[in-house]
């Protein structure tokens, strides 16, 4: 049986990850961090709290990192723990910086010294490229555009060179926004379908945005983490684009979204606030996921369409 080990399985991927793999027959570790209430919802939500294994390891520390890899001697190791969210990386770029960036070097380390002959997945991003013109390819210029993004490229470049120079199996997938009904609340797609949920049972009346006319490639997360398990049974280690290949605006989202909730106009229910408006924001991205299609036979199995009514379905009671 074999045996993964997920940093980040707390968050909205990893859940979605340890489901996967236990339904592959293997053996799921993950760690959480020590908080004062645990964030063990999504592991609830999907039955997964007694079919894992949880240890205690904060990417801050790299002692907690050594021992989860020396105890747990992985097949797998699935990097998908990170602070997470553009927009307070604004306003936190050293903790950022800290956990995104180097929380991913202290897991290459700790592999190198500890478990030389794990493969490792590192959940790099599409933040990475910033803002240009271009469907993003494996090969388009990083342009980083927040300090998250900033922190990716260090993550995704040490990636690559520890797979270069200690010739250890690293995998980045680029991976472009992808939601579910698990997605946290801050992220947009989920704010609006969570506020629609909200309004249609009178428990709020209005709902605040920044700028909507930023558009995104927006995928479901539950097809973005077979690719990653993908990218780990291929015969060599690579970097792909994980992505839907088109692209929509936050306006468009919204406008699809409450026409299929039945509140209709969303315009009735939104205003635009300046405290959600970044310092600097990506004004498009869309990915070309072909070299994963040709390497890994991978595609995104939901549109965008059934994205949105499977979200707003979900929060319907929210
Ligand atoms: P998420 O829901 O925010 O989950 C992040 C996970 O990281 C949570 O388990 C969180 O634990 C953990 N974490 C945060 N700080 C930590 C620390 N100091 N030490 C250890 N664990 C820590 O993110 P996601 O959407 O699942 O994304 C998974 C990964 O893919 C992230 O690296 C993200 O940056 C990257 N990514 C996501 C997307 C996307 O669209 N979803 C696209 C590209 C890349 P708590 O539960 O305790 O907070
Ligand atoms: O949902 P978002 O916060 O996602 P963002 O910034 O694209 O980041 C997500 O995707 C990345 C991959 O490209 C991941 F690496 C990252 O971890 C995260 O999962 O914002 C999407 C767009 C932005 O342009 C933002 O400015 O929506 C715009 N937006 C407009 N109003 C808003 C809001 N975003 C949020 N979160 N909240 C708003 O009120």
């Amino acid at each position: 049986m074999k045996r993964a080990l997920i940093f980040g399985i707390t968050g909205q991927d990893g859940t979605y990850l340890a489901d996967f793999l236990l339904k592959k027959g293997y053996e799921v570790v993950g760690t959480y961090r020590r908080t004062s209430h645990k964030s063990f919802e999504r592991l609830e939500a999907f039955d997964l709290l007694d079919k894992v294994e949880l240890i205690n390891a904060d990417l801050l520390d790299q002692i907690s990192i050594n021992k989860s890899i020396k105890n747990t001697m992985p097949d797998e190791i699935y990097n998908l723990a990170a602070q997470s969210f553009v927009g307070v990386s604004f306003e936190q770029p050293l903790l950022t910086s800290e956990v995104t960036g180097l929380g991913a070097l202290r897991i290459f380390e700790a592999a190198k010294d500890f478990c030389p002959t794990s493969k490792i997945y590192q959940a790099s991003s599409s933040e990475m490229f910033g803002n240009s013109n271009e469907i993003k390819t494996e090969n388009s210029r990083l342009l980083p555009a927040s300090p998250y993004g900033v922190a990716k490229v260090y993550a995704h470049k040490s990636a690559q060179l520890y797979r270069e120079a200690y010739d250890m199996f690293i995998c980045s997938g680029i991976l472009f926004n992808h939601e579910s009904p698990f997605r946290g609340l801050e992220f947009v797609t989920r704010k609006i379908t969570s506020a629609i949920g909200r309004i249609k049972s009178k428990k709020q009346d209005k709902l605040f945005l920044g700028n909507i006319h930023a558009k995104r490639d927006w995928g479901f997360a539950g097809d973005y983490v077979k690719a990653m398990w993908l990218m780990l049974q291929n015969n060599k280690p690579d970097d792909y684009i994980i992505s839907t290949g088109e692209s929509h605006s936050v306006e468009e989202f919204l406008e699809e979204s409450f026409e299929y909730s039945g509140l209709g106009d969303w315009k009735k229910y939104v205003e635009i606030s300046d405290k959600y408006k970044r310092a600097f924001d990506i004004e498009n991205l869309i990915g070309d996921y072909s070299k994963a299609k040709k390497d890994l036979n991978w595609k995104p199995d939901v549109s965008y369409h059934e994205l949105i009514k499977m979200m707003v379905d979900s929060d319907k009671n929210f």
